[in-house]
């Protein structure tokens, strides 16, 4: 018998929120076995619109759903959760300077990491969406010193997804015949969505891709600006997909997975990254929360140059953010 999962979104109002709810509290992402707790975290302003979402989360009547809490208070949220993933962040707002964006979302992760680190699960599983979200990790991490740096990652899912998805769409076969993608490093336009290793039924993809040239002048600049392309198109950032990802994230990390995946991880010397920053690598999710960084990739020319310009993006956000704590 399963005990109650409690399982806390921040930015619980939101849009990521909306399309996430109904996969967590049907059973898709835990099992449909795994009773669940809801907590939703959101600022007072949003409050009024949180409990419209907590009557839907009532009329839905789902089966697994034992009870949910929507607060504005971070100790009532995180209290004893088993998984959080933190979507609640700033937005950017037009004119806004990134120091001055990283210095908002500094102050929430700065106070969500303590509030973690005093009242969660020491054995909680965090996932950080919010932008700048591997950066915000980092922050989250170094106020969370009693929550294993391990149990902290940052969602590249949704930009692995979209490689898988454009392999797939220009090789003409399904995404369950596309393996071997991979996204290295930051969660911004800098992320090298990898395809170089990637298979399509089993074949390599990168000839039926149009080769280097293609590959790089098209699909990787592509999959970069794809959340950029969804804003302009739909005129609100990516949410549907967004939220699918989180599910496979946690889905994968959780309950393991037999393909390899990409997610943000603290670095720890694998491919030159030095420790410090949480870096998205090719991961391999063996269940109940370990993960381990896939060894022993041969990165060419090709692709070097990519991962060092993700990863001294990330560095300098790193310096920026240390130097606002
Ligand atoms: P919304 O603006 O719809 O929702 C954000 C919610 O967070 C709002 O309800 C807001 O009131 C709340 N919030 C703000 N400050 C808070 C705080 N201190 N505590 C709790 N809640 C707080 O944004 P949405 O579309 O849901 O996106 C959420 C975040 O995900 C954004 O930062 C967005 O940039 C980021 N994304 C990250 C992605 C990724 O792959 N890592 C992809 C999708 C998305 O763009």
């Amino acid at each position: 018998p399963h005990g109650t999962l409690t399982v806390c979104i921040t930015g619980g109002a939101g849009q990521i929120s909306y399309s996430l709810l109904p996969l967590i509290a049907s059973g898709e992402v835990f099992g449909h076995e795994q009773p669940i707790e809801l907590r939703l975290l959101d600022i007072k302003p949003a409050l009024e619109a949180l409990n419209g979402v907590v009557m839907e989360l009532h009329d839905c009547s789902f089966p697994l759903l034992r009870g949910i809490v929507a607060t504005d208070d971070p100790m009532v949220a995180f209290r004893h959760a088993d998984v959080a993933v933190l979507a609640g962040s700033f937005p950017r707002r037009p004119g806004m300077e990134r120091r001055e964006l990283l210095a908002k979302n500094v102050n929430i992760f700065k106070a969500h990491g303590h509030a973690l680190d005093q009242v969660a699960s020491k054995n909680v599983k965090i996932v950080v969406v919010g932008n700048p979200s591997n950066t915000n990790a980092l922050v989250l991490s170094h106020f969370a010193p009693s929550i294993p740096k391990g149990n902290i990652t940052a969602l590249t899912r949704l930009d692995h997804n979209r490689t898988v998805s454009q392999v797939a769409l220009r090789t003409g076969v399904s995404v369950n015949d596309v393996d071997g993608v991979a996204i290295w490093g930051n969660h911004s336009a800098t992320q090298y969505p990898d395809m170089t290793r990637a298979t399509a039924k089993g074949e390599l993809a990168m000839p039926m891709l149009g080769g280097r040239k293609v590959v790089a002048e098209e699909i990787i600049p592509c999959i970069q600006k794809r959340g950029a392309a969804v804003l302009k198109a739909r005129g609100f950032s990516s949410a549907m997909s967004a939220a699918n990802a989180i599910g496979d994230h946690l889905r994968s990390w959780l309950m393991g997975d037999s393909k390899i995946v990409s997610m943000a991880v603290a670095s720890d010397g694998s491919y030159h990254v030095k420790a410090g920053v949480y870096f998205s690598f090719p991961v391999r999710c063996v269940g109940g929360g370990e993960y381990e960084i896939v060894q022993g990739i041969e990165l060419g020319e090709f692709s070097r140059k990519y991962v060092s310009a993700t990863t001294e993006e990330l560095f300098a956000e790193r310096e920026e953010a240390l130097s606002l704590l």
